[in-house]
């Protein structure tokens, strides 16, 4: 499609938009103290069910929250909170990525104060989110290895931006015949300082070494240098 200085116009004004009421939940964010991940992937790469994994090894040491973003349906949120978690849904209609926007209206309904991590799952799409800052101090992209090895130079904006890449469902992985090491490599050429995990959210393999890294970044409030790792292939040997 053609691109027209009117189209370019509009989308200017949608971003900048955006970015400023993104910039208003950051600051909101810093002043209550807590760490907030904006958690994309396409859908069904398994967000849920890595957060779901996740929340059972962190409950207890941490004040969590989850806030989950869908075209339809509180499936999600409520699969949040049988853990016994807070979850807040938005649902998005027809829009095909959460915004600033969504997210500022979501808390003047879902208190964060003495939350230690908010997690806010987005539409399951590998487009869009990746354009919309929600405000977050961590961008984590889930990648199952059944898409295929070439997705993250395919769709590289989504990459490029993620701060940790977890390259889900390994024990799938002979299954589908997903090629690790070129997928590992693909993530590596378009987002050479993202922090890759290989594991899997259904067995738990390889989650130990995502769990520990984001301790530390919920202690800290921040992305953590990985002192003393000098790879940033973690998790089982691939
Ligand atoms: N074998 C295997 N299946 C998994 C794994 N993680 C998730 N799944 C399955 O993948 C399917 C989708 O998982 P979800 O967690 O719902 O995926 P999602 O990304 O949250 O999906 P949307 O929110 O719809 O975008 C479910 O059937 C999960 O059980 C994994 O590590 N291994
Ligand atoms: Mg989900």
């Amino acid at each position: 499609m053609e691109s027209t200085p009117g189209r370019i116009s509009v989308q200017t004004h949608v971003l900048n938009a955006n970015q400023q009421t993104a910039a208003a939940n950051r600051e909101r964010f810093a002043t209550e103290g807590l760490l907030v991940m904006n958690l994309m992937s396409a859908p069904g790469a398994g967000k849920t069910t890595l957060l779901e994994a996740t929340i059972k090894a962190l409950q207890g040491q941490f004040q969590l929250a989850v806030i989950e973003g869908d075209l339809q349906t509180d499936l999600d949120a409520q699969r949040i909170e049988a853990l016994g978690v807070r979850a807040y849904q938005i649902t998005t209609g027809t829009v095909c990525h959460l915004d600033a926007r969504m997210v500022a209206r979501a808390l003047d309904a879902f208190p964060i104060s003495g939350l230690d991590l908010l997690v806010v799952e987005n539409v399951g799409n590998l487009i869009c989110p990746a354009s919309f800052d929600l405000g977050e101090g961590l961008r984590v992209v889930v990648c199952s290895v059944a898409e295929g090895a070439e997705k993250p130079k395919k769709y590289p904006v989504m990459f490029n931006k993620a701060n940790v890449v977890l390259i889900n469902k390994i024990d799938l992985a002979a299954a589908s015949g997903a090629d690790l090491n070129e997928l590992m490599t693909n993530v590596r050429d378009v987002n050479p300082d993202a922090t890759i995990f290989a594991l899997s959210s259904r067995t738990g393999e390889g989650m130990g070494a995502w769990i520990h890294w984001l301790q530390q970044a919920v202690e800290l409030r921040a992305v953590p240098v990985m002192a003393g790792m000098s790879s940033r292939r973690l998790g089982p040997a691939l």
